[in-house]
């Protein structure tokens, strides 16, 4: 409690003192509580985001004309050169066996579109065995362990609202045989909401309005929790960040780390055709020559929509599925306290529930408060040599976002479907499908049998017998 009159001081002279309007009224939890959480926000950096973009905010000047596509390593099965994928494939192969990557899932999303309430990994996910996202990543992992005789650990983002639970699923779950010590987990940061004056809203009389920092929170995270250094204590130089909402990706993808070490690469990004112009993928562009990603709710409609004359296809189709593989330096340096490489925030106006100056709650009908969240790809500005590769769509991404319809546990369902069933059909099963690939009925293959359709085919050979497809099929 002593440090109360020096932070009542400091939120005053910032203009904020409204924090601590109902403090005389408060027992000494909730004083305790309304002083930690006032001892986690930044008001320096709060004061310059205010100035930035609530007070003085200038609409940020787009200069299309500037803007081109960027440029990709493209797949082989899109015309892309096989001999050096196979070449990037060795590489990536020898740096796992080397001990050299992290997996890395930003966890930390409140997942409110899919209307689940529970930490978003824990969500399950596969059509039989309902294996959760969480345990689906962990088998994946599992597999790549194994197959480069190594283990490779994995780095968990968890908020302040999923911390525990997170942490209970996995000892109740046993760490899915990853072993607990592979398994690390840490918080991200929170920012405060403000109303549209700037001034920092309370969501009840102990406690500010705080929200997880967005998922480019996760580089401060990775250096604020020690977790950077314990990589570093690991050997580890390479992470491979992923999203926690998409199951059909390959978090350990030898061929993207072979590539990000060929190129000496900061930060790598996998790509995939957009498959209609309003898709919500950030787009890769080369702005002034350098490579960026703008998220599609920025990218002006006719630059969305412009095809190529040549080909009619879209000028602008690299999208992003937000897999990146950093090197353990440069998240260092964007991670850290040097305000030159610090990444940008975004405003977001948002119905923050928070309390009026009487203190009664207020339920808005429209946006009433601005919340400050930094994205992960905003750091391409500082990166050396950053790549794009390229990878299949229908191999690599099926995110669940929303509880029905486009990218839902639904679709999602049916991609791995469609998936499993491809992989048969180059192996020579006959599977009757509809004309979009999916079977009649429901069978699952666990990543710990295959986890690509090169693994696929490889085990499928060796079986002597093999089973027969049908529904409800568990293949392990
Ligand atoms: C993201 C990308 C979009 C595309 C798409 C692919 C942005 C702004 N857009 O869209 O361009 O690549 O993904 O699926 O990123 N998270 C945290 N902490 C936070 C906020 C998010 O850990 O404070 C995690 C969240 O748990 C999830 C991921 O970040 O794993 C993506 O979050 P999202 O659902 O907000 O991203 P979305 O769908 O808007």
């Amino acid at each position: 409690m002593s440090n109360y009159p020096t932070l009542k001081e400091a939120y005053n002279q910032a203009g904020q003192g409204q924090v601590f309007r109902f403090f005389d009224r408060l027992n000494e939890v909730s004083r305790k509580r309304l002083l930690e959480q006032a001892s986690e926000v930044n008001l320096k950096e709060l004061e310059r985001l205010l100035q930035e973009l609530v007070l003085n905010e200038t609409k940020s000047e787009s200069r299309p004309q500037s803007l081109q596509p960027a440029p990709f390593i493209a797949a082989p099965q899109h015309e892309g050169d096989s001999q050096a994928w196979a070449q990037a494939e060795r590489l990536g192969a020898e740096a796992l066996r080397d001990g050299r990557v992290a997996a890395f899932t930003v966890a930390g999303g409140q997942g409110t579109r899919l209307g689940f309430d529970g930490p978003k990994g824990t969500y399950p996910i596969t059509p039989v065995k309902s294996k959760t996202l969480f345990q689906v990543f962990a088998e994946k992992i599992l597999a790549a362990s194994r197959r480069y005789e190594t283990s490779i650990p994995w780095f968990i983002m968890t908020s302040e609202a999923n911390h525990e639970q997170t942490i209970h699923f996995f000892l109740e779950n046993e760490f899915f045989e990853l072993g607990e010590m592979n398994c690390h987990f840490f918080k991200q940061g929170r920012m405060p909401a403000v109303d549209l004056n700037g001034k920092i809203l309370l969501e009840a009389p102990d406690s500010i309005a705080l929200s997880p920092d967005g998922h480019g929170g996760s580089l401060r995270a990775l250096v604020r929790s020690g977790s950077l250094e314990r990589m570093k204590e690991m050997g580890i130089d390479i992470i491979s960040y992923f999203q926690v909402d998409n199951p059909l990706l390959r978090p350990i993808d030898p061929a993207f780390i072979g590539f990000h070490i060929e190129h000496g690469s900061q930060l790598s990004s996998k790509m995939v055709g957009k498959a209609f112009p309003q898709e919500k993928v950030g787009v890769f562009c080369l702005r002034d020559g350098n490579l960026e990603i703008i998220e599609y709710s920025d990218l002006p409609e006719k630059l969305l929509l412009e095809t190529e004359p040549s080909t009619e296809s879209l000028r602008y189709q690299a999208g992003s599925i937000a897999i990146h593989l950093l090197s353990r330096d440069f998240v260092l340096q964007v991670g850290g306290d040097d305000a030159r490489f610090s990444l940008p925030f975004h405003r977001a106006d948002k119905k923050v529930e928070s309390l009026n100056s009487e203190g009664r709650p207020v339920m808005p009908d429209s946006p009433n408060g601005i919340k400050f969240e930094m994205f992960v790809f905003d750091a391409l500005q500082f990166a050396n040599n950053p790549i794009v590769v390229e990878t299949l769509r229908e191999e690599e991404f099926s995110p669940v976002k929303n509880a029905a319809g486009v990218d839902s546990a639904q679709s999602c369902r049916q991609d791995q479907l469609r998936q499993w069933t491809r992989w048969l059909k180059t192996a020579g099963v006959n599977i009757s499908t509809d004309e979009t690939g999916l079977p009649e009925f429901a069978f699952e293959i666990s990543p710990l049998f295959a986890d690509s359709e090169k693994t696929f085919l490889e085990k499928w050979s060796l079986l002597e017998v093999k089973p027969n497809i049908r529904e409800g099929m568990y293949l392990e």
